[in-house]
């Protein structure tokens, strides 16, 4: 048996895991849990130009005293379970990244990918190459805010050619924690700079990042694959945390590639929705789909652990439902009453979740709700009025996005598609795994909810030597530990 503390950092929550495994088991035990979300300050004396961050420094604490939390839950687990934590493994969303300069320091504050610095520049870019040939080379979907655009914003600010290393949040924490500098594949591969059939840093890429007038190259670190022992905390992060001799395991550092690595599938034939703040719908293969069908559906390449493909397409996902819970003033806890006026509701307002406009944060100057009725006006509906009517346009727009996207994913791929597995948050809401059976016509599984952090401890235990094989092992640990829910179409 092993013990092991998983950082998984999402837009809306950050927690920390203790994961127990070994003897059949696979256990996760919350050691903390934070909220997170973008910051958003007021830029330079006399402008309105504002700028949305993370609170790195924050997230980097609560890290911190998460796995303090994890260790002594550790010592303190029954039945003769107790031990120390062996292995400690980061994941956050993807794209986002810091600049370091040469001793090491943070130069600037990190930016949030929805922040507005990117508008404007997928066309800027689409005069220099075409999205084919883009799309040929890092195989990406066509979103604002990949690193390559974030890249040539960032070269009209300060830090860019002050800095001397780029790392991702996932390896900038890793860093922190252990002094490793590198950068981890499966995150690499959402930066639009790596090359879709090697998973490393591709020199053309790398130039097109380089045409706001600073040579990106020389800052990106090595790329590693996930299963690397990265090195052991360092001295003054064991006494902070507690952990001495841990060692820092590089996972899927991108949430979403943890996320998959634990979608408790049985066969091949299944897709995935791995269902937070953002929605990411799609299936696993061998190699990449870089054909022109592919390009206009809005299909995604993104390396996976052990090499696999995640194939797949960003949905909107929960963002726009924390968006209209954000404009009421509303938390979660009122969820699940309005959840249930959804479900009486008769629905059928579909809107398009996936357009541009609601990608930024909600503000008394843009409201999610007003985005979601104009959108409604706009395509000639019923524009839904009362709460449970605007909840209910929000599932029924998620589920049929989600139904377009398992479809074009199946047709694109050639993949057999027999059941779709519903992971995350998303996991957790009925409603949603109801419509979203009905809108595939294909039968949902459900859970667990907190498969990323489960992804991130599997690829720990496998690196430690507690676990082996193949995802497909994995998986099945997955399935017969947690357990599922079914919903049929009807
Ligand atoms: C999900 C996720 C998505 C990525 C988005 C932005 O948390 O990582 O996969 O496209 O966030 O980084």
């Amino acid at each position: 048996m092993s013990l092991h503390a998983a950082v998984d950092l999402g837009a809306s929550s950050g927690r920390v895991m203790l994961g127990d495994v070994g003897g059949g088991r696979l256990d996760l035990v919350e050691a903390a849990r934070f909220r997170n979300g973008g910051v958003e300050v007021s830029a330079g004396a006399g402008t309105l130009d504002s700028a949305l961050h993370w609170d790195v420094l924050g997230l980097w604490q609560d890290a911190l005293t998460g796995l303090r939390r994890a260790g002594e839950l550790a010592a303190q687990l029954p039945g003769g379970r107790a031990g120390r934590v062996q292995t400690v493994g980061v994941d956050t969303w993807a794209v986002d990244y810091a600049l370091l300069a040469a001793d090491g320091s943070l130069l600037g504050n990190p930016r949030s990918y929805r922040d507005e610095r990117t508008d404007g520049l997928l066309d800027q870019l689409d005069a220099r190459t075409s999205p084919e040939r883009l799309y040929e080379r890092n195989g990406l979907q066509r979103l604002p805010f990949t690193t390559l655009y974030q890249l040539l914003a960032e070269a009209r600010g300060p830090h860019l050619d002050r800095a001397s290393t780029l790392l991702l949040l996932p390896d900038l924490l890793g860093y922190w924690l252990s002094g490793h500098v590198g950068a981890e594949s499966s995150n690499a591969s959402t930066t639009g700079l790596a090359d879709v059939r090697t998973g490393r840093w591709a020199p053309d890429l790398v130039a097109l990042a380089s045409a706001g007038g600073v040579d990106v190259g020389p800052l990106l670190p090595p790329v590693h694959d996930a299963g690397r022992v990265l090195g052991e905390l360092r001295p003054a992060v064991a006494a902070a945390t507690g952990l001495e001799g841990a060692q820092l395991v590089a996972v899927g550092t991108h949430d979403t590639a943890s996320a998959v690595v634990a979608v408790p599938a049985a066969t091949e034939r299944f897709a995935y929705v791995a269902c937070g703040t953002w929605a990411l719908v799609g299936v696993e293969l061998a190699g990449p789909v870089t054909s022109p069908e592919s390009l206009a559906a809005g299909f995604t390449n993104e390396r996976g652990v052990d090499g696999r493909v995640r194939y797949l397409h960003n949905v909107m996902g929960l963002w726009v439902l924390q968006g209209c819970l954000a404009d009421w003033r509303l938390d979660a806890d009122a969820l699940p009453g309005l959840l249930e006026a959804a479900a009486a509701e008769v629905g059928g307002v579909v809107v398009d979740v996936d357009a541009p406009a609601f990608l930024a944060p909600p503000s008394a100057h843009r409201p999610m709700v007003a985005r979601l009725r104009e959108a409604a006006r706009a395509s000639g509906q019923q524009v839904p009025r009362e709460r449970p009517a605007v909840v209910r346009c929000v599932l029924d727009s998620l589920a049929s996005a989600f139904a377009r996207a398992v479809d074009d994913a199946a047709r694109l791929s050639g993949k057999q598609v027999d059941v779709v597995h519903v992971v995350g948050g998303g996991a957790r809401n009925a409603l949603l795994c109801q419509l979203t059976a009905d809108a595939c016509g294909r039968p949902v599984l459900a859970g667990p909810v907190e498969a990323t952090a489960l992804g991130n401890v599997l690829v720990q235990a496998r690196a430690a030597g507690t676990l082996s094989g193949e995802l497909e092992d994995l998986r099945a640990l997955v399935r017969d530990t947690h357990h599922l829910l079914r919903y049929d179409p009807r």
